[in-house]
C-alpha cells in the first residue's frame, strides 16, 4: 500500500470523527469528550493535513469553523464577518505572539493591550437599527449564523433599545451569551429533584437555551450577556478597544467590569495570573483571557489572517472539564446520618487542581447518571465547589463495568440503612452513636457560622474521637490541655491555644448556638428565625410543633424536625450539661430582663434531686451567673451535701447560704414567672 493512501484514510478517520463530535456539541449539545480532548483532535488533524497539503478535502472541518445552522433557525449574514481568535497556553507563547506584532509594525517600545475575561459561552451578534434590537444571531461559521432573535430577546441583560444618543443608525454588537454559576447550579438542583436531565456545564447550559424552538423556554433559563466588540458600526470610529467597551456600557450593553487597560507583555501577564486567581469567585465560567492590542490604528496596520486578526489572542486557562476514569463509590455517612456516595476518580487536572473524588448526591443521581465503575465520566468542576460528574460516556464503557448498589448497613457503624417512603436520601438512624455522625457533628459544632472553635480540625476530631476523649459536644468543654497535649502533632503551646479558643467559643449567640446543634433541616437562617422569635432557650425547648410553625419560614417539616431534637432525652443531656459548662449569649431584648439577671450564684457540694450541671443549667437560663469560686460579689451560695471549703468561705464573707430545698423554690418560682418550667 502506498504511503499517500494510508494518510488519506487516516485523514478521513479523523475528519469523520471531528464532524461526529462537532455535531454532538454544536448541534446535539451532547458532547462525548472533553473540549481538550476535542481540541487535541482537531489538532491531530490539522497538522496531518499541514503536512500533507495536497489532501487536504473542501469539506474537511478544518476548512469551515462552527457547525451548519440546526433546521429550523433562518440563516443571517453578518453583515461584517465575525473573527475567530488565535490562542496561546503559556507566558513564553504570549511573548512570542507580541514580539512577531512587534517587529510586524517595526514597534519600538510597548504596546497598550485591552485585556478582557474570555467569558465561556455562546458568541453572538445583535444589530441594533435606530437603536432598537432587531435582530440576534449566533456566530456560526462566522460568514453565516442563525436567527435567534425571538431567544435572545428573552435574555433580561440585553437592551431591547439602547440608551442615550450618538449611536450609528445600523450598528452590530458583539457578545458572549453565558449561564451564571449560581443559576447554573439552581437549574441543575431543580432539575435533580424533579427526575429530569442536567445540564452538563454552564456553557451548554446557554447554547441549548438558545436552541430552543420555543422562546418561553429560553425565558425560563437564566442567560446573561458580556458585551466586547462592535461589527457594522456606520459612522462611529472609536480609536481603542477600551473606547468601544465604554462606549457599548454608555449605550446599555452589559461590559464585563473585569476589563482593563495594562501596558506591554508585562501588564498582560500580570492580569492573566491575577485574573486565574479569582476565576473561583467571578460566578461565571471563563476559559481564559483575551488581549487585544488597544489602538485601532494598530489594529488595521496588523490586520487579520485566515478569518484571526493579528491584533488580538487569547491566553487560555486550564480547562475546568476533563474525562477520566470512575474507580469506585465510596458510601459516606453525613451529620445528619445521610448517606453520600462519593466518586472516586483516576485522578485528572482540571480547572487548575488534581481532582480524585466527586460528589454524586443520592443513589438517584447514580442512575440517572446510569454510572458503573470502570466508567469513563465527564468530570466538571465549577467555580470552587466539589467537582461534579456530569455524564458518563456510554461509547467507552467497558465490558466489566459493574453496577452499583447501595450497600444495606451504615459503613461506620453498621446499623441497618433507612430510606423514607418517597426520600431520595437514604439514612443511618444511629444518630451521634455512629461514629461518623459524632465526628461530623462536632465538626459542624465548632464550625466557622456554629461555635466557632478556631483550631478544631478535622484531624483533631478524629482523633479526639477515636481515643474516646470527645462523645458529644459538652465533651470539648472538658478537655484540658494535659489531653490535647497526648494528641500526634499536638505541641503544648497548640493545645493551649485550642483551649483558649474553647473558652472563648462559650460566649455566643442564641442564634449560633441554635444553629451548632446541627439539628436536621436548621440551617444558620432558621437558627436566626428560630432565636428572635423564641428569645430564650427554655422557650425554645417546650415549643410544640404549632407554635414552631409560626415561625417565619419554619414549615411543618422543620417544626416537626425541631421538636424531635428537642424530645430526645440525650439531647436536652447535652445541652444542660453545654450551659453548665458555661455556653452562654446575652439575654434577649426583652422589657422585662431575666429574673437572676445580674446575680452570681455557687454551687457547691453534692445535690440529691438533680446533678449540679442541671442546677447550673436552669440558674444560668434564668439569667445568674454561675461561678466556681465564692467571692464578695457571689449573690448565693447552694450547699449540697458535702459542702466544704466554699461554704466556709461564705460565711467568712457574709454571703447567704441556701439548701436545695430553697434553691427548688427559688427555680421554680421564677420559671413559672418567665413561662420556662425548665430550660
Ligand atoms: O469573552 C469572549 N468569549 C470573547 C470572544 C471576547 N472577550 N472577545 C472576543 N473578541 C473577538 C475579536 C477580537 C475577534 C473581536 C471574542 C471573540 N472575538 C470570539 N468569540 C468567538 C469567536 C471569537
Amino acid at each position: 500500500m502506498a504511503d499517500g493512501d494510508g494518510v488519506a484514510s487516516e485523514l478521513a478517520t479523523l475528519r469523520e470523527k471531528v464532524r461526529d463530535h462537532l455535531h454532538r456539541y454544536h448541534v446535539l449539545d451532547d458532547p462525548e469528550i472533553s473540549d481538550v480532548e476535542y481540541d487535541a483532535l482537531f489538532e491531530q488533524l490539522a497538522s496531518l493535513e499541514r503536512r500533507h497539503p495536497h489532501l487536504v478535502t473542501a469539506d474537511s472541518p478544518t476548512q469551515r469553523v462552527g457547525a451548519p445552522p440546526a433546521a429550523g433557525f433562518t440563516p443571517v449574514v453578518h453583515e461584517l464577518p465575525m473573527l475567530s481568535l488565535d490562542k496561546c497556553a503559556s507566558d513564553q507563547e504570549f511573548a512570542e505572539w507580541e514580539g512577531r506584532c512587534r517587529s510586524r509594525l517595526s514597534y519600538e517600545g510597548h504596546f497598550e493591550f485591552a485585556c478582557e475575561p474570555k467569558i465561556d459561552g455562546v458568541a453572538v451578534s445583535l444589530l441594533y437599527e435606530a437603536g432598537v434590537l432587531t435582530r440576534a444571531a449566533t456566530r456560526g461559521d462566522g460568514q453565516t449564523g442563525e436567527d435567534i432573535t425571538a431567544n435572545v430577546r428573552t435574555v433580561r441583560g440585553v437592551p431591547l433599545k439602547l440608551r442615550g444618543d450618538g449611536f450609528p443608525p445600523r450598528l452590530e454588537v458583539r457578545g458572549e451569551i453565558y449561564m451564571p454559576l449560581a443559576d447554573f447550579r439552581a437549574f441543575n438542583e431543580k432539575a435533580a429533584a424533579a427526575g429530569e436531565r442536567a445540564l452538563v456545564n454552564p456553557r451548554n447550559g446557554a447554547a441549548g437555551s438558545l436552541r430552543q424552538m420555543d422562546p418561553k423556554l429560553t425565558a425560563a433559563r437564566p442567560l446573561s450577556i458580556f458585551c466586547y466588540s462592535a461589527g457594522l458600526r456606520q459612522g462611529w470610529s472609536p480609536t481603542t478597544q477600551s473606547e468601544v467597551l465604554a462606549t457599548l456600557q454608555r449605550w446599555g450593553l452589559p461590559v464585563n467590569r473585569s476589563a482593563a487597560t495594562v501596558q506591554g507583555v508585562g501588564g498582560c501577564l500580570d492580569y492573566c495570573r491575577s485574573l486565574l486567581a479569582e476565576r473561583d469567585q467571578l460566578g461565571y465560567e471563563i476559559d481564559g483571557v483575551v488581549m487585544k492590542v488597544n489602538e485601532f490604528a494598530l489594529q488595521e496596520a496588523l490586520g487579520a489572517v485566515t478569518r484571526k486578526p493579528r491584533w488580538a489572542i487569547a491566553f487560555k486557562y486550564p480547562a475546568e472539564e476533563a474525562t477520566t476514569t470512575l474507580r469506585a463509590v465510596d458510601f459516606q455517612v453525613g451529620r445528619t446520618g445521610a448517606i453520600t456516595p462519593v466518586a472516586k476518580l483516576e485522578p485528572v487536572f482540571v480547572g487548575g487542581v488534581t481532582v480524585s473524588n466527586a460528589t454524586l448526591h443520592n443513589m438517584d443521581e447514580i442512575e440517572r447518571l446510569d454510572l458503573r465503575v470502570g466508567d469513563a465520566v465527564l468530570v466538571h468542576r465549577a467555580g470552587d465547589v466539589i467537582p461534579q460528574i456530569t455524564k458518563v460516556i456510554l461509547a467507552r464503557r467497558p465490558e466489566d463495568a459493574e453496577t452499583l448498589a447501595m450497600p444495606s448497613t451504615c459503613p461506620a457503624c453498621d446499623t441497618a440503612i433507612e430510606r423514607g417512603e418517597g426520600e431520595v436520601v437514604a439514612r443511618c438512624p444511629a444518630g451521634l452513636t455512629c461514629p461518623a455522625q459524632r465526628r461530623q457533628a462536632l465538626r459542624h459544632f465548632g464550625s466557622r457560622l456554629a461555635m466557632d472553635i478556631g483550631g478544631l480540625g478535622e484531624k483533631l476530631i478524629d482523633q479526639l474521637v477515636t481515643r474516646e476523649l470527645v462523645q458529644d459536644p459538652s465533651d470539648l468543654y472538658r478537655l484540658t490541655a494535659e489531653n490535647i497535649a497526648e494528641l500526634e502533632r499536638m505541641a503544648e503551646k497548640s493545645a493551649a491555644n485550642l483551649i483558649a479558643a474553647l473558652n472563648a467559643s462559650k460566649a455566643t449567640t442564641f442564634a449560633r448556638f441554635i444553629y451548632a446543634l446541627g439539628i436536621r433541616e436548621v440551617g444558620e437562617s432558621t437558627a436566626v428565625a428560630l432565636a428572635n422569635h423564641f428569645g430564650t432557650l427554655a422557650a425554645l425547648r417546650e415549643a410544640t410543633e404549632e407554635a414552631l410553625a409560626e415561625v417565619p419560614d419554619v414549615g411543618p417539616v422543620v417544626a416537626a424536625q425541631v421538636r424531635q431534637f428537642f424530645a430526645a432525652a440525650h439531647n436536652q443531656r447535652v445541652i444542660d450539661e453545654l450551659l453548665a459548662l458555661g455556653v452562654q449569649w446575652p439575654a434577649p431584648e426583652q422589657p422585662e430582663a431575666a429574673p437572676l439577671s445580674g446575680e452570681t450564684w455557687v454551687l457547691t457540694g453534692a445535690l440529691a434531686g438533680m446533678t449540679r450541671n442541671a442546677a447550673k443549667a436552669r440558674l444560668v437560663a434564668l439569667g445568674a451567673k454561675v461561678a466556681a469560686s465564692v467571692s464578695a460579689n457571689t449573690t448565693r451560695v447552694v450547699a449540697g451535701d458535702g459542702a466544704g471549703s466554699k461554704l466556709a468561705e461564705a460565711k467568712r464573707l457574709g454571703v447567704t447560704v441556701i439548701d436545695e430545698e430553697e434553691l427548688l423554690d427559688a427555680l421554680q418560682k421564677h420559671e413559672t414567672r418567665s413561662g420556662a418550667d425548665s430550660p
